[in-house]
């Protein structure tokens, strides 16, 4: 039995989570884009708190959050 890796269930689960916080649909989440995921959740954050969250979550170091960085920053964030 083929065993996938739990990056990949995590980039399937957060996939339709991910187009939905996509609001210009570019393929990657913008720090103001992250705010607006963040109001959405009820967990309002400031601008300063948001590029905190981006660094972070940004491995790739380009300012926006991937898919793949997304599932990963989510996966952390559900805490498993
Ligand atoms: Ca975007």
């Amino acid at each position: 039995m083929p065993v996938v890796s739990d990056v990949n269930d995590a980039v399937q689960e957060y996939a339709p989570t991910f187009r939905m916080v996509d609001l210009d649909g570019d393929g990657f989440i913008s720090v103001e884009e992250l705010k607006s995921l963040m109001k959405a959740l009820g967990q309002e954050i400031s601008h300063a708190r948001a590029v905190e969250v981006m660094v972070e979550a940004d491995g790739s170091r380009d300012g926006k959050m991937s898919l793949e960085e997304f599932a990963a920053f989510m996966t952390r964030n559900a805490g498993r």
